[in-house]
């Protein structure tokens, strides 16, 4: 009995719920309200040496935005049927962003919208699942490290340095924010996968040294709905985590695959970050 009780004390700070004030998005998070200040969304095309392209790459930029002031940035990642415009289109980032400012709930932030399928035709058409496609989603770690965040940190004021760099993304998004944000935690304090995908490196090779990460990360979110068929890679992870005692938040939250969890997630994990 003892032994469970620690255990159990043991894994309390890890699981659900312990750092999180919400259980869930409000009604109307996701409403445009007037009458508050609204960022705004950038388009900007960047050279990618990794693909030898001119890239697309969408940036929102906080209310009252201010080039004399420097910005923590979210690097925001899209699923397999989308592209850059997939989370603007389904997930409207910036007027969830914008609502929570407007109740003083996150920091001002970059939300830079990528593509993440890092070849020449990256648009999400024909057999989405093919295998030069979803290697792309792979080779976008060049992309990101050696191309757009270079590129982003040129273009915008912002703060140059892992305390204030977040990678978090939806299913295949998912499954490169903890293959790319683990992989580099020099380069990404922050790190979430929701709904992550099978592109998600096995647990044990995702986590090689569980001692270095529990050192370095500000944040690792995993989410998944209760219904996503997908919901064991989330779990395996999550009891790799757990096994290994690296502090992590595993939130499973009512619903399937789709933009209702995706967007619940983004309110909850974005008051989170660049935060103490
Ligand atoms: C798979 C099932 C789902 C897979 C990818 C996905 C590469 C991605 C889903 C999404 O991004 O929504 O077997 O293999």
């Amino acid at each position: 009995m003892l032994r469970y009780i620690v255990l159990l004390a043991l894994l309390l700070p890890f699981t659900v719920g312990a750092q999180l004030k919400e259980k869930q998005a409000p009604e109307g998070f996701d409403f445009l309200r007037r009458g508050i200040p609204h960022g705004k969304v950038d388009t900007l095309t960047y050279d990618s040496g990794t693909v030898g392209t001119k890239r697309t790459t969408l940036v929102y930029t906080p209310p009252g935005f201010d080039r004399t002031k420097k910005y923590p940035v979210l690097y925001l990642l899209h699923g397999i049927g989308g592209d850059e415009f997939e989370w603007l289109n389904n997930g409207t980032p910036q007027v969830i962003l914008d609502n929570l400012y407007a109740n003083g709930k996150t920091e001002p932030m970059l939300v830079v919208l990528p593509n993440g399928r890092a070849m020449e035709d990256d648009r999400a058409s024909g057999d989405i699942f093919a295998k030069d496609k979803v290697e792309a989603f792979a080779t976008f770690e060049k992309d990101l490290l050696n191309d757009l965040i270079p590129f982003i940190e040129k273009q915008y004021p912002v703060k140059k340095d892992r305390n204030f760099r977040a990678l978090a993304g939806l299913s295949m998004g998912g499954g490169q924010s903890l293959n790319f944000g683990l992989g580099n935690p020099d380069t990404f304090g922050w790190i979430g996968g929701f709904s992550s995908a099978p592109n998600t490196k096995a647990p044990g090779e995702l986590i090689p040294e569980p001692g270095e990460i529990r050192e370095k990360l500000n944040l690792l979110w995993i989410s998944c709905g209760d219904k996503d068929n997908l919901m064991y890679i989330s779990k395996d992870t999550h009891d790799y985590l757990a096994k290994h005692r690296v502090p992590h938040i595993f939130y499973v939250e009512p619903g399937g695959h789709d933009f209702k969890v995706w967007k619940n997630d983004l309110y909850m994990f974005s008051q989170l970050l660049f935060k103490e």
